[in-house]
């Protein structure tokens, strides 16, 4: 079991002003930031990114959603932390996360749902090393 996952704080909570909110609940929940940036995906990259809903019937709108605005991305430290993670974030779709989930507080929709973390400890690094070199991060 890995102790590291990555995240994005997805365009729409960017665009809703919750990035700092956001980054105050992942810390004070015990998460250590070990890489952080922000950035903007192309179309590319974000089909890139998600190339694993390719077939999917959102995967247009995922791409175009993902790449519409700024996100921040990170890679972040904690014991067990793919499966607290994704407990911490919620279920995909807002309607469904429990309370005081971040997607329940923060999201809009199952699609602008504010936050990504990643599934597996080999995502998790897939997905770090996509954004992050050996450079920025420690
Ligand atoms: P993520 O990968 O972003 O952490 O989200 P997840 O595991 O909870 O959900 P996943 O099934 O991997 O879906 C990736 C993202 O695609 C968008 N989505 N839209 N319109 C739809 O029915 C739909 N379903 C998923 C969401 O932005 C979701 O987080
Ligand atoms: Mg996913």
């Amino acid at each position: 079991m890995s102790n590291r996952t990555f995240t994005m704080i997805k365009p729409d909570a960017m665009e809703n002003g919750h990035a700092g909110a956001i980054l105050d609940r992942i810390t004070k929940e015990g998460f250590k930031l070990v890489a952080l940036k922000l950035t903007q995906l192309s179309a590319e990259k974000a089909g890139e990114f998600y190339a694993i809903h390719k077939e999917r019937p959102f995967f247009g709108e995922l791409v175009a959603f993902m790449s519409r605005g700024p996100i921040i991305a990170a890679i972040l430290e904690k014991e067990n932390a793919v499966a607290s993670f994704r407990d911490l974030i919620g279920a995909t779709n807002p309607a469904n996360a429990a309370e005081g989930t971040i997607r329940k507080v923060f999201a809009e929709s199952i699609e602008a749902n504010a936050i990504h973390g990643s599934d597996s400890d080999e995502n998790a690094k897939i997905e770090g090393d996509f954004f992050f070199n050996h450079f920025e991060r420690v």
